[in-house]
């Protein structure tokens, strides 16, 4: 049943390189270039970050991020 979550905390884990279990602007940045991505600009970064951070401590926790990819739910706080 939680095979999409699973998948996305594969990926978080990942992306988490000091394994602090949230994602930086830094780390996020990292995760880009990894996914064979061309570098994704500041405020791209950022603007990801604030998509995601629900609860605005400027970083993705694991519970965001699968929030975020872990299924296309959309759901209204
Ligand atoms: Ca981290
Ligand atoms: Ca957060």
């Amino acid at each position: 049943m939680a095979n999409a979550r699973e998948a996305a905390e594969t990926e978080f884990r990942r992306f988490d390189s000091d394994g602090d279990g949230l994602l930086t602007a830094d780390e996020i940045r990292q995760a880009n270039v990894a996914l064979g991505g061309q570098g994704a600009s500041e405020s791209e970064i950022e603007a990801f970050i604030e998509s995601a951070d629900r609860d605005g401590d400027g970083t993705i926790g694991l519970e965001e991020f699968v929030g975020l990819v872990g299924h296309g739910r959309h759901e209204k706080a």
